[in-house]
C-alpha cells in the first residue's frame, strides 16, 4: 500500500477548492514579501527569536520536530518564515505531516504517535506582532483549550488548529481577529471534545472566506445559521458532524453571495431537508449527507444553481422522484455537475433519458434507493463517468451495451437488482480502467463471456452473484493479478478450483466462493484473511491457514478430525464456522487459545468427547454452536466466564448435568439445550439473572419439577420450548402476559460484536482492508439484523466506550488504490 495514493470512492472537490484558496493566500504572501528588487539577507529579530524559543519550551516534542530551532537565524528554522525586508516572522507552519491519525489512534497504530507536538502554547507568540499565518494542525494537544490570547494575534489572516485534539470551549476571543480569512478548527469526527455554545463571535470576522468547524459540538448553538449568515465574503462553510440542532427550512435574507462550498453533513437529525441552500445560486459543492433528513426536492428548486459541481444528499430519507431531480439537474447544471451522490435514500421512479445530458458527470451514486426501471441507453453518453453505483435498487431490464462506451469507468456497481438477460463481453470490453465491478440479480441471468476471454481491465474487486457463470471455473480471472477481493457466489461453478487461482491469492484479502458446487480439496497454505467457501462440495481435512480471520467452511464434505494445533496456528480467527461437515474426533483443546474468536460454529458434525474445559479462556466469544454432534459430559464450569456470550446452542448431543453452571451467563439471549440429557429443575434464577433471554429451548431432556414463575420476568422472551420433559405442576399463567411474545423485539447490535468492530477498526487503521465477516449463523434472526446493520455501517460510535480514543468505527469499504 505504501507509495500509492489511496482514493476512496470520489475525488474530493473540497480539497481542490481549499488548495486553490490556500495557494491564493500563499501567492499573496509571497508577492508581498518577495516583490522587492533589493536583496537584503533576512535577519532574525532577536526579540522574536526569544519568543519562539519560549514557545518551543512550552511544547513537547518527543521526536525532535523542532530540532532545527537552534542558533541565531530563526528565519531558517523549520516552519518559520520571515519578511525578507524587515525580518519579522509572519508565518509559523508546524502542521504535522506524520499522519492523520497522529493523536486519535495513538497506541493503535503501529507507528508511534510521537511525531506529534503537544504541551502548551506559550503567550510569547504575542511578541510576534506580524504573525499572519499560524498552522499547528495534526498534532496532539491532549484536550487543552485553545488559548484566549490567540484572539489577540491581530494580524492573523490564516489560522489552522484542526485535528490537533484541542478541547473545551472555542474561545469567542477569536472573533477579534478581524483580518482572518481562513479559520479551520475542525476536530476528529465523533470525538466532540471541543464545543461552542454560540457562534455570535463570528460577527467580527468580516473578512472570513473559509470556515471549518467540523466535529465541533455545536448542539447548543441553535442560532448558528444566523451567525454564519452575517459573513458576506464566506466562500466555504464546513459544519459536518457538529451535532447541529435547528435546521431552519428557509431564511429571510440569504447573505452568502459568494458561498461556493456548503457542508452540513453528518448530523443524524430527523428534521426535513432545509431548502434555503437551494437558493444560494453560487454553490459549487453542497453536502448534506448523513442527516436523516426527510422531505423531497422539486426540480424547480434546482433552477437557481448554475455552477453546481457536487451534490451529496446520501444517507437521508429523501423521497423524491429521481426523474424529476435528474431533469432539474440537466436543466441547470449539465455543463458543471461532476458528482451526484444520492445513495441510501428513498428516491423512486425511473432514470430518465435526460441523464445522458449530464455529460460532465464523474460520479453517479444511486445505491440503496427505490429506483425502478431499466438503465437508459443514454448512460453511454456520460463519457467522463468514473463511478456508477446502482446497487441495491429495484431496477430491471437488460443492461445496455452502451455501458461499454464508458471508457473512464473505474467502479461499476450493479449489485442487487432484478436485471434480465445477459451480461457479456460486449458490455465490458471497452472498460479498460475498471477496478471495481459488482453485479447480481434476483432473476436468473447469464454472465456470458468466452473461455478464452482476456478482460481489458485489471480489477481490485469483483463481485458476481446469482449469475450463471459456471460450470467451469472462470479462466479469465487468471490475468487479474491485482485482485484484493473476489466474490463469486451462487454462480453455478461445479469445477475444482485450479492451482493457478490459489497462487493468485497472494495479495487477496477476501475470497467468497460460497453457494456453488465446487469440488476437490483446498490448498495447505493460503494467505487470505476472509475466506468463505460454505455450501460447496469441498472435501479433505480442515486446513490450517495462519492469516485467516473469518473462516467459513460450513456445509461441505470436510472430514477427519479438527487439527489439534488449530488454536496455535490460526490465532487470528474471529469467526470459525465448520458446521455441516463430517468432522469427527474431539474438539481440540488448543481451540481455547483463540483469544479473539467471537463465533464458534461446529454444529452438524460427528464430534465426540467433552466440551473443552478451558472454553472460558476465549475472552471474546459471543456465539457458540456445538449442536447436533455426539458431545457428552457437562457444560464446562468456565462457560459463564465468557463476558460476551449471548448465543449458546448445544442441542442434539448427549450432554448431561444440571443448569447451575449457567447461573452467571448474564448476557445470554439465546439458549438452546434441546435434545440432550440435562436434568434437575429449571431454576428460578434463569428468569432473574439471565434477564436478556429471548429464546429458550430445552425440549427433550430429563428436566423435572415446576416451571418457575420467574420466567415471566423475561420481558424479551419470545420463544420458549420446554416440550418432552418430566415437569410437574402447572404452566405459569403469567407467561401469557409476556410482551416479548407479542411484539417483534427490536434488536440492538449485540454487545459482543462491538468488540469485533473495534478489532476491525484496528485492522483498517493499519492500512489494510478486510471484508466483513458476513453472517454468523443460519436461523438466528438477530444475527441477520446484525449483518445488515453491519453492511450498512457508515461511521458509528461504539456505545459503552465513550471518552475512549478508539470508540469510532470506520466504515469498511473497499478502498481503491491507484498507482501514481
Ligand atoms: C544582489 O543580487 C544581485 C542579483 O540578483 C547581485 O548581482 C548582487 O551582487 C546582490 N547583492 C548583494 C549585496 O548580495
Ligand atoms: C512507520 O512510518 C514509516 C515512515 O513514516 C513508514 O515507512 C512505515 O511503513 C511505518 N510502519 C508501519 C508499521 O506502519
Ligand atoms: C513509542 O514511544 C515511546 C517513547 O517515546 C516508547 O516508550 C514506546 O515503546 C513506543 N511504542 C512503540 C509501539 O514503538
Ligand atoms: C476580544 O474578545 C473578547 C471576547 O469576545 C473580549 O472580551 C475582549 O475584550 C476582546 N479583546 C479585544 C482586545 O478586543
Ligand atoms: C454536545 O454538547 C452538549 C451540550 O454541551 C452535550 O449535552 C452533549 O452531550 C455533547 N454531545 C456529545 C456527543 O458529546
Ligand atoms: C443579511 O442582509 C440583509 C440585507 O442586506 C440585512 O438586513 C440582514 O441583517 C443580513 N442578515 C444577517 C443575518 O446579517
Ligand atoms: C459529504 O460528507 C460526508 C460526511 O462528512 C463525507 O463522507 C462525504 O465524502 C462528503 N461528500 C463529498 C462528495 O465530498
Ligand atoms: C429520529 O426519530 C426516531 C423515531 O421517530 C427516533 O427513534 C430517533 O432517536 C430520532 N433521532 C434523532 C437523532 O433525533
Ligand atoms: C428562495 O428565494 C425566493 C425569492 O428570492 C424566496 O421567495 C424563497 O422564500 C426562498 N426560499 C427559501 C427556502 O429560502
Ligand atoms: C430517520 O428517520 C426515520 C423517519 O423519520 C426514522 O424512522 C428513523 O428512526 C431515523 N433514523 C435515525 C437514525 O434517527
Ligand atoms: C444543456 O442544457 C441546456 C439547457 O437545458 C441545453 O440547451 C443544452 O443542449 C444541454 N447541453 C447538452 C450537451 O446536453
Ligand atoms: C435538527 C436536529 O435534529 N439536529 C440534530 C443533529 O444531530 C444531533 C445528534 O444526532 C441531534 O441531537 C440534533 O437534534
Amino acid at each position: 500500500m505504501t507509495g500509492q495514493s489511496i482514493y476512496t470512492t470520489t475525488f474530493n472537490l473540497t480539497v481542490f477548492l481549499f488548495l486553490s484558496l490556500l495557494s491564493q493566500f500563499v501567492s499573496l504572501e509571497t508577492s508581498r514579501f518577495n516583490s522587492n528588487d533589493g536583496n537584503l539577507t533576512t535577519h532574525c529579530i532577536e526579540f522574536e527569536r526569544k519568543a519562539l524559543l519560549k514557545f518551543k519550551e512550552g511544547l513537547t516534542d518527543p521526536s525532535g520536530q523542532l530540532s532545527s530551532w537552534v542558533g541565531k537565524d530563526c528565519c531558517r528554522w523549520k516552519g518559520v518564515s520571515c519578511n525578507k525586508h524587515t525580518g519579522n516572522i509572519f508565518k509559523i507552519d508546524l502542521r504535522n505531516q506524520g499522519g492523520e491519525y497522529c493523536s486519535l489512534f495513538e497506541g493503535l497504530a503501529d507507528n508511534n504517535s510521537s511525531s506529534c507536538l503537544g504541551g502548551e502554547i506559550s503567550p510569547s507568540l504575542l511578541d510576534l506582532k506580524y504573525l499572519s499565518y499560524l498552522d499547528l494542525s495534526m498534532n496532539d494537544f491532549q484536550g487543552i483549550t485553545i488559548p484566549n490570547f490567540i484572539g489577540s494575534l491581530e494580524k492573523l489572516s490564516y489560522l489552522r488548529l484542526s485535528q490537533s485534539n484541542f478541547g473545551g470551549m472555542v474561545p469567542p476571543h477569536l472573533g477579534n481577529l478581524s483580518n482572518l480569512q481562513y479559520l479551520d478548527l475542525s476536530a476528529f469526527v465523533f470525538y466532540y471534545n471541543i464545543w461552542a455554545s454560540d457562534l455570535n463571535w463570528l460577527v467580527g470576522l468580516s473578512s472570513l472566506k473559509y470556515l471549518n468547524l467540523g466535529g465541533v459540538n455545536l448542539s447548543e448553538a441553535t442560532d448558528w445559521l444566523h451567525s454564519v449568515n452575517t459573513m458576506p465574503s464566506l466562500s466555504e462553510l464546513h459544519l459536518f458532524d457538529c451535532q447541529l440542532s435547528n435546521f431552519p427550512k428557509s431564511i429571510q435574507n440569504i447573505n452568502f453571495t459568494s458561498l461556493l462550498v456548503l457542508d452540513l453533513s453528518s448530523n443524524e437529525s430527523n428534521s426535513s431537508l432545509p431548502l434555503w441552500p437551494f437558493n444560494i445560486s453560487t454553490l459549487v459543492e453542497f453536502n448534506v449527507s448523513l442527516n436523516n433528513f426527510t422531505g423531497s426536492i422539486v426540480s424547480a428548486a434546482l433552477g437557481s444553481y448554475h455552477n453546481l459541481q457536487s451534490l451529496d444528499l446520501s444517507s437521508n430519507s429523501i423521497s423524491s422522484d429521481i426523474r424529476e431531480l435528474l431533469e432539474g439537474l440537466s436543466g441547470c447544471c449539465n455543463s458543471s455537475l461532476k458528482e451526484l451522490i444520492l445513495g441510501s435514500n428513498k428516491f423512486n421512479g425511473k432514470l430518465p433519458d435526460s441523464l445522458g445530458h449530464l455529460n460532465y458527470l464523474r460520479s453517479l451514486v444511486l445505491n440503496e434507493n427505490l429506483i425502478s426501471g431499466p438503465i437508459p441507453e443514454s448512460v453511454g453518453r456520460l463519457f467522463f463517468l468514473k463511478e456508477l453505483d446502482l446497487s441495491f435498487n429495484e431496477m430491471n431490464g437488460s443492461i445496455p451495451t452502451s455501458l461499454g462506451r464508458l471508457t473512464e469507468l473505474t467502479k461499476l456497481q450493479l449489485f442487487h437488482n432484478s436485471w434480465k438477460g445477459l451480461l457479456s463481453q460486449n458490455h465490458l470490453q471497452g472498460l479498460a480502467k475498471l477496478r471495481v465491478f459488482s453485479v447480481s440479480s434476483d432473476t436468473t441471468c447469464i454472465f456470458d463471456v468466452t473461455h478464452e476471454w482476456l478482460p481489458p481491465f485489471s480489477l481490485l474487486a469483483i463481485q458476481i452473484s446469482n449469475y450463471l457463470l459456471g460450470p467451469k471455473f472462470p479462466t479469465w480471472l487468471r490475468n487479474q493479478k491485482e485482485l484484493l477481493s473476489i466474490v463469486l457466489t451462487n454462480v453455478s461453478i461445479s469445477d475444482t478450483v485450479p492451482d493457478w487461482f490459489w497462487k493468485l491469492s497472494m495479495q487477496i484479502d477476501k475470497l467468497d466462493l460460497s453457494h456453488n458446487e465446487i469440488v476437490g480439496v483446498v490448498p495447505n497454505s493460503l494467505g487470505i484473511s476472509f475466506v468463505d467457501l460454505r455450501f460447496n462440495r469441498l472435501e479433505g481435512t480442515i486446513p490450517l491457514w495462519p492469516k485467516v480471520i473469518c473462516l467459513f467452511l460450513n456445509n461441505n464434505l470436510f472430514s477427519g478430525a479438527i487439527p489439534l494445533n488449530i488454536g496455535s496456528v490460526m490465532s487470528s480467527l474471529v469467526v470459525l464456522d465448520l458446521s455441516g461437515n463430517s468432522l469427527d474426533g474431539t474438539i481440540p483443546l488448543s481451540i481455547c487459545k483463540l483469544k479473539v474468536l467471537q463465533g464458534l460454529f461446529l454444529s452438524d458434525n460427528h464430534l465426540s468427547g467433552q466440551i473443552p474445559i478451558h472454553l472460558g479462556d476465549m475472552y471474546a466469544l459471543g456465539s457458540v454452536d456445538l449442536s447436533q454432534n455426539n458431545l457428552s459430559g457437562h457444560i464446562p464450569e468456565s462457560m459463564c466466564s465468557l463476558p460476551f456470550l449471548y448465543w449458546l446452542r448445544l442441542s442434539g448431543n448427549n450432554l448431561s448435568g444440571e443448569l447451575s453452571r449457567l447461573k452467571n451467563c448474564r448476557n445470554l439471549q439465546t439458549l438452546d439445550l434441546g435434545d440432550n440429557k440435562f436434568s434437575g429443575n429449571i431454576p428460578g434464577w434463569l428468569g432473574e439473572n439471565l434477564s436478556l433471554l429471548s429464546k429458550i429451548r430445552m425440549r427433550a431432556n430429563l428436566f423435572t419439577g415446576d416451571i418457575p414463575q420467574q420466567l415471566c420476568h423475561l420481558s424479551d422472551l419470545h420463544i420458549l420450548d420446554l416440550a418432552h420433559n418430566y415437569f410437574t405442576g402447572s404452566i405459569p399463567h403469567c407467561l401469557g402476559n409476556l410482551s416479548g411474545f407479542n411484539r417483534f423485539t427490536s434488536v440492538n447490535i449485540p454487545f459482543a460484536y462491538r468488540f469485533f468492530y473495534i478489532y476491525q477498526m484496528d485492522l483498517v487503521v493499519k492500512g489494510r482492508q478486510f471484508g466483513k465477516c458476513g453472517s454468523f449463523s443460519k436461523d438466528d434472526i438477530e444475527t441477520v439484523v446484525l449483518v445488515s446493520s453491519y453492511a450498512n455501517l457508515k461511521q458509528t460510535k461504539v456505545a459503552g466506550t465513550e471518552g475512549r480514543k478508539d470508540n469510532i468505527i470506520k466504515p469498511l469499504k473497499i478502498t481503491v488504490s491507484f498507482r501514481s
